[in-house]
């Protein structure tokens, strides 16, 4: 087999045997039409008050600007599909049920970074939701799923309960290519846009300044009226527009080791955060995803929440 072929064939495999669900690999340069999408997005003011992604925006779509002498970008999904469990899933979304997704997904990208090191002298660094680079976009592109009408990519045997991380490395690898969207697309299903209940979604555009995930997570003003007052149950995250997907219906994906629901956000009492000081908080929290959100605005939500049903 040769070189390059070997190494690649190496590294998909270690991966998967490290416990990531799927990895796809792409050459290391620009797709100017995904950048000119996220220029146009920024443009309409979608991102709302999450400036900093108006940093670095070169950046996002150049990973030779990140790591020098970027030759490949290693894409791995991490699924967290929670199909098969008891919980009520609408006060917490499904991501955040775990040991934040940062934390245990860093851990595991170290360690194919390492073996990637130590035995094909490979460097690079690894991401996850940790700099600027666009992640979708690079999964879309290494073949790992399609990009749906709520934003998010699909893949067609995880659906898009996925985390996505990247590895920038310095070796020019096989590359894959891109699903066929003839084989797997929305087509004519419209679902999500129509179950959104802010209308923060149009097909393939998130507007956050809408978006109730946007606003329990990232908001740090106040939440509009005309948000707030569609917010039914949701707490932290809102996952319906990929609740009504077909295609994240039946999937037969385990979850991720590491990334199973803990006990603490299972059986949460969200009326607890209202005495809550921030030493219990740090304490009981801090290696979850509701921790970077801060105690100040999850007791906002609880009491939001709490206002509702009074
Ligand atoms: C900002 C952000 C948010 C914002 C905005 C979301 C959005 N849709 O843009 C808010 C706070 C609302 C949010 C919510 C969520 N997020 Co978020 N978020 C991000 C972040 C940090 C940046 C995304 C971004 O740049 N948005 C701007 C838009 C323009 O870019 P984009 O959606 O990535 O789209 C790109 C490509 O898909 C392509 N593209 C766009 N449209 C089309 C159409 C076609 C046909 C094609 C081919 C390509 C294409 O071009 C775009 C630019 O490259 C990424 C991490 C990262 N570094 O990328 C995580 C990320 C997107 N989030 C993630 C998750 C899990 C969530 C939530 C599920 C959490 C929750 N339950 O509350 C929700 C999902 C809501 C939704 N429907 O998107 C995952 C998504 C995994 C997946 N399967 O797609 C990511 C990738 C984090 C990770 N590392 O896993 N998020
Ligand atoms: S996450 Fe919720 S509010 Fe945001 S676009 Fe999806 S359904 Fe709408
Ligand atoms: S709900 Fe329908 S339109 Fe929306 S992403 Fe899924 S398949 Fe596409």
């Amino acid at each position: 087999m040769p070189y390059k072929e070997e190494i690649t064939k190496n590294i998909k495999e270690k991966a998967i045997s490290l416990g990531f669900n799927s990895c796809g690999i792409v050459p290391a340069n620009t797709d100017s039409e995904h950048l000119n999408i996220f220029i146009n997005w920024l443009k309409k003011s979608y991102n709302a008050n999450l400036k900093y992604l108006e940093n670095n925006v070169e950046i996002r779509a150049n990973p030779k600007l990140l790591v020098e002498n970027a030759k490949s970008v290693v894409v791995l999904l991490s699924s967290y599909n929670r199909q098969n469990s008891s919980i009520s899933y609408n006060s917490i979304a499904r991501y955040a049920l775990s040991k934040d997704y940062h934390i245990v997904l860093k851990r595991k990208m170290y360690e194919l970074l390492n073996y990637l090191k130590k035995n094909w002298d490979i460097n690079g660094r690894c991401f996850v939701d940790s700099a600027p680079i666009l992640e979708r976009s690079y999964a879309y592109n290494a073949g790992l799923g399609f990009i749906g009408k709520n934003t998010c990519l699909i893949n067609e045997n995880l659906g898009s309960w996925v985390f996505i991380s990247t590895l920038i490395v310095d070796k020019e690898l096989c590359f894959d290519k891109q699903v066929k969207i003839s084989n797997n697309s929305c087509i004519s299903c419209n679902k999500c846009v129509e179950a959104c209940p802010t209308g923060a979604l149009k097909p393939y555009e998130i507007d956050c300044n809408l978006c109730i995930s946007y606003h329990t997570i990232e908001n740090r003003n106040i939440v509009p009226d005309n948000v707030k007052s569609k917010i039914t149950n949701q707490f932290f995250g809102c996952d319906i527009c990929q609740i009504v997907c077909p295609y994240n219906k039946n999937i037969k994906a385990d979850v991720t080791t590491d990334l199973q629901e803990i006990n603490l956000l299972k059986q949460l009492d969200i009326s607890t955060f209202e005495n809550m000081t921030n030493s219990m908080f740090k304490k009981e929290f801090k290696d979850t995803s509701l921790y970077r959100t801060g105690l100040k605005k999850l007791k906002e939500n609880a009491n939001n929440l709490k206002s509702k049903k009074t």
